[in-house]
């Protein structure tokens, strides 16, 4: 048996460190590797599920064509056919318009190591391109962070297991970030307390001291409320707010006459929970605020995150021990092509098309028209929102290429589907937005049939297409994979990760040997170079200069729901569906007893979940778990396009993410739906 070293390339705080157990050329087993610090040799059900993952029987073996998309009459056809294809189809786009740019990339986070922005470099290569940017995950709290501290930049997990108080706000860590649990109950075990603030009672409120249910979307009232008491006792920190912080006289100010009736009926919180959480405010003094991603899924998350901000600041907890607030990090996204990544927007050559125009209008309203789609790494028709429209859209693209490793909604609506290897099956390099460990993922098995990796793809490409462009291709064509990671080596990856090379790096973890306090220098990377209160970088860009917030999402009608669709523990966004080994995700819509008793809908029964987007039909579970005003659906667990629950997310931005994603960030969070019974009950 022959064991590798691997690493979880997925979207998830965890990053975790395997090993493979390989016979005979075959995976027979995945684990956990016991040498990485933080992982600690566990790995999730989803990790522990990838050996019928990369043997499924529904894997893409073959490169395959329709011509009619959606007819499912696929072809399989040779890869030279496929590349033959796609350079005929951009060459003819070169000829007719003098460039690539009706060529368009739509591309996420299927697999997020380092190998894998090699669709982004090589479509930098080629001189202008379409890009469909922004990010349906993190950039309105990234954007906050960068307001207030320069930059996106968590303590190490670690720091939690000093904090007195460790208060979150809007993640669920207990099914998004497993590894961080282990902090949490550390922390409880030397005495701090767990505050989870929620509208949902999840599975990590269960596992809190105190939960406080609050209205969705208010939480930046609360913080401003606890800010202001704070001030008005006198219990900021002085020292801090003096040589640290910028604009903190305007926010004092703007803080007066929050008026606490407002705050309770806004908030839905009780008087006793409001005190309650000033009490344990003021009693402890390594308060670890940590806010979620789910958190800022909204029209003013990115303004609900500075709010938080600006109380640990307050409290002067920034650069302290077990204190501080925490979002994630962006700091170990920093080799070469990554940095191209985040920068890609900023090209002023290539045509930035932001996610949410792209939904509302498509690719034939531009000009020149989107004649040609390349989709990795992504599958819009189940995650981004209105997913039909975009089905709608795909129609009207002349050439659409997927590459995936599994025949999803978005490769069935493509004309050319390119299967690719799982990360068992090439090597490469994964480092975290939440802890700062680096893991070389070694190769174990050969490709699976005729499947290549994203880089082998674009090499293979850029080869065929070399100087017959207008802009002739930079991409380097000649290069092992192993080189082509070596060239994303850069100073501040030798300083982050200590490697000189990859040569060095090659079936190696690395984990920090202390934990690292974020904003420890307090070297603030704002154009004050302290932390801002007040921000003219925000303010410049039609924000608030300010973290006040004041007023809630406004609902329409006051029947509906708010619409949560949040991340659940039996997938990955749209990942490992139809594993034997994970149970099936069946959607269910789940509400609060008061909100069926109601619309006299009962457990277990079919409901119409609809709004003006769409309708969908699915089994009600009633509970006492999600607040009343709000109707859960997990996202990712539908098989088809129409049953999606993306098709009732309205296409709503968030009011922040340009800065670091090109486009504001998707509002998932604030649709709401109207639910009935299926079956109309007699009359009673
Ligand atoms: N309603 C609602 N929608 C949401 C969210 C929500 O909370 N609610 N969450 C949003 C968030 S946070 C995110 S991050 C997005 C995620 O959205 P996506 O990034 O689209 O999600 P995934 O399902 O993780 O991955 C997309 C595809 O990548 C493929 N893939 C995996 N590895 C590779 C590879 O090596 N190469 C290629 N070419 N493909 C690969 C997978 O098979 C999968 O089909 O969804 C967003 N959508
Ligand atoms: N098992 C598993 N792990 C994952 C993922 C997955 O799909 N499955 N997805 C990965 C990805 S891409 C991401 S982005 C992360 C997401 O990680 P998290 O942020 O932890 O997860 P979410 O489910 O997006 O949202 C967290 C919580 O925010 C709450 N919330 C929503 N709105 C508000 C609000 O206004 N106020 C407050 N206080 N709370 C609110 C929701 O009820 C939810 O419980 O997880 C990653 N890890
Ligand atoms: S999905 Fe997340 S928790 Fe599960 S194995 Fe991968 S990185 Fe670890
Ligand atoms: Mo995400």
């Amino acid at each position: 048996m022959q064991l590798k070293r691997h690493v979880c390339p997925r979207n998830c705080f965890s990053t975790c460190s395997m090993i493979s157990y390989v016979e005979n050329g075959q995976l027979q087993k995945v684990t956990g590797d016991p040498e990485n610090p933080y992982t600690n040799g566990r790995i999730c059900a989803k990790g522990l599920s990838y050996v019928d993952h990369v043997y499924h029987k529904d894997r893409l073996k073959y490169p395959m064509y329709q011509k009619n998309k959606g007819s499912g009459r696929f072809e399989r056809i040779s890869w030279e056919s496929a590349y033959d294809m796609i350079v005929d189809n951009w060459l003819a786009i070169d000829q007719q318009y003098g460039s690539l740019l009706p060529v368009g990339l739509y591309k996420y986070t299927g697999d997020l190591s380092a190998g894998h922005y090699a669709p982004e470099e090589f479509f930098s290569s080629m001189g202008p391109t379409t890009r469909i940017v922004g990010s349906p995950c993190a950039a309105a709290g990234f954007d906050a962070a960068y307001y207030d501290f320069g930059i996106g930049c968590s303590s190490d997990p670690e720091q939690m297991e000093e904090a007195e108080l460790i208060v979150i706000w809007g993640a669920n860590p207990a099914v998004t970030s497993i590894h961080s649990i282990r902090f949490l109950e550390n922390a409880r075990k030397n005495g701090a307390l767990v505050v989870v603030i929620d509208p949902v009672l999840t599975k990590t409120a269960e596992l809190a001291d105190f939960y406080l249910q609050i209205n969705p979307g208010t939480d930046g009232i609360f913080a401003n409320a606890l800010t202001s008491y704070l001030i008005d006792q006198d219990l900021h920190d002085e020292v801090y707010l003096n040589r640290h912080s910028h604009g903190f006289d305007a926010f004092k100010n703007e803080l007066k006459g929050i008026d606490h009736g407002i705050l309770l009926q806004q908030t839905g919180l009780q008087e006793e929970a409001v005190s309650f959480m000033k009490t344990l405010l003021t009693s402890s003094s390594k308060i670890f605020h940590w806010i979620g991603l789910g958190f800022q899924r909204h029209t003013n998350g990115g303004q609900m995150v500075r709010t938080v901000n600006a109380l640990g600041a307050v409290q002067g907890l920034i650069g302290k021990p077990g204190s501080g607030v925490h979002y994630a990090h962006a700091d170990t996204w920093i080799f070469e092509n990554q940095t191209a990544f985040f920068k890609e927007h900023l090209e002023k050559n290539n045509r930035i098309l932001p996610l949410t125009h792209w939904i509302d209008l498509g690719g034939t309203v531009l000009d020149p028209p989107l004649e040609s789609l390349w989709i990795s790494c992504r599958n819009p028709l189940i995650q981004d929102p209105q997913p039909g429209q975009i089905r709608e859209h795909l129609k009207h693209i002349p050439f659409v290429v997927t590459a995936d490793l599994f025949m999803t909604e978005t490769a069935k609506w493509s004309n050319l589907v390119l299967p690719v290897t799982s990360f068992f099956e090439e090597e490469d390099i994964a480092t975290s937005y939440w802890h700062r460990g680096f893991a070389y993922n070694e190769q174990a098995i050969e490709p699976y049939h005729e499947s290549k990796s994203d880089y082998t793809i674009m090499k293979e490409l850029a080869r065929r297409i070399d100087h017959r462009f207008h802009s002739p291709s930079a991409f380097p064509t000649d290069l092992t994979k192993r080189e082509y990671l070596n060239r994303q080596w850069n100073d501040n990856v030798r300083r982050q990760f200590g490697f000189s090379d990859v040569h060095e790096a090659v079936g190696q973890i690395r984990y920090p040997e202390s934990a690292l306090i974020s904003w420890k220098n307090h070297d603030y990377l704002t154009p004050s170079g302290k932390f801002e209160f007040y921000s003219d970088r925000a303010q410049n860009n039609g924000l608030p200069a300010l973290p006040i917030h004041k007023q809630q999402v406004v609902r329409t009608d006051p029947d509906s729901l708010q619409l949560f669709t949040t991340h659940d523990s039996r997938g990955l966004n749209s990942q490992f569906k139809g594993s034997r080994t994970i149970p099936e995700r069946a959607t269910a819509v789940h509400i609060h007893a008061e909100a069926a008793a109601a619309r006299e809908i009962s457990d277990g029964e079919l409901v119409r979940v609809f709004n003006e987007n769409a309708s969908l039909t699915m089994k009600a579970k009633v509970t006492s778990l999600v607040h009343p005003s709000v109707a859960l659906i997990y996202q990712g667990s539908a098989t088809s396009t129409d049953e999606a629950v993306n098709q009732l997310v309205s296409v709503k931005d968030s009011d922040m993410g340009e800065h670091v994603s090109g486009s504001k960030s998707i509002a998932y969070y604030d649709s709401f739906v109207n639910i009935k019974p299926k079956q109309n009950h007699a009359p009673r």
